[in-house]
């Protein structure tokens, strides 16, 4: 099967995940960030992750791609059920990680940023939505003080370092994993050591390797 995604995307490293943690191989296929005819060629919209599917077929939407790669595998479900705290936690940085992580997305020299057209289409689409990038990384310090409280938080959620709820695999480690692993790329992030034991284990596990030797 073959997986077309970014690097830097968040949606796309839950697809990743799945097929690392359950031992199905996949062709990751990274595409230039202004290729917008590529994606929309295959599921009419310009998004990853995209699946091809061994009958030839294109699945997009991340959490659908898990659930399908899940059920292949034939290994177990994985855990539905995400507990009130964690959402809570998901919802609220949803509001800011961007901020931190998309000025620094790039400049780590990621294969979808590797033509300037792609840099600046990315810029510019997404400084529609968190405002100047250059204003956002002066604004590190403070970003990164709310964060440092609110991973206090999560911390204390952390029921096993191998899966977030201590019994298995689970949709919280699909939700919270690939965002972890995106906020490595800031430099100054300091994860409390429960998160850096699940964040390191996760990356093993999956085949999903964090930025923390890029940060900046
Ligand atoms: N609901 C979709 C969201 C996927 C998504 O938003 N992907 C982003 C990348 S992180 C994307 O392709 N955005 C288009 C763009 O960046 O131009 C999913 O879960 O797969």
């Amino acid at each position: 099967m073959k997986l077309y995604i970014y690097d830097h995307c968040p949606f796309c490293v839950r697809a990743r995940m799945i097929f690392g943690l359950r031992g199905l191989a996949a062709e990751e296929i990274v595409l230039a960030n202004d290729d917008e005819a590529t994606p929309v060629g295959m599921i009419g919209a310009k998004q990853v992750p995209i699946l091809q599917k061994p009958d030839g077929s294109y699945m997009g939407e991340s959490l659908d791609i898990v659930r399908y790669v899940d059920g292949l595998a034939g290994k177990g479900r994985l855990k539905e059920e995400i507990r009130p705290q964690v959402q809570a936690w998901l919802d609220k940085t949803g509001s800011y990680i961007n901020k931190l992580v998309q000025p620094r997305m790039v400049q780590i020299g990621l294969p979808e940023f590797a033509a300037q057209s792609a840099v600046d289409y990315f810029v510019h689409k997404k400084e529609a939505d968190i405002g100047s990038f250059t204003g956002n990384l002066a604004k590190t310090g403070e970003y990164l003080h709310t964060l440092h409280t609110d991973l206090a938080g999560l911390e204390r959620q952390v029921a096993g370092r191998h899966h977030l709820n201590g019994a298995g695999l689970g949709m919280e480690d699909i939700h919270v994993f690939p965002l972890l692993r995106n906020l490595t790329v800031v430099r100054g992030l300091v994860l409390p050591p429960e998160l850096r034991a699940y964040a390191d284990n996760m990356a093993a596990a999956a085949g999903v390797p964090l930025y923390t030797d890029r940060a900046v």
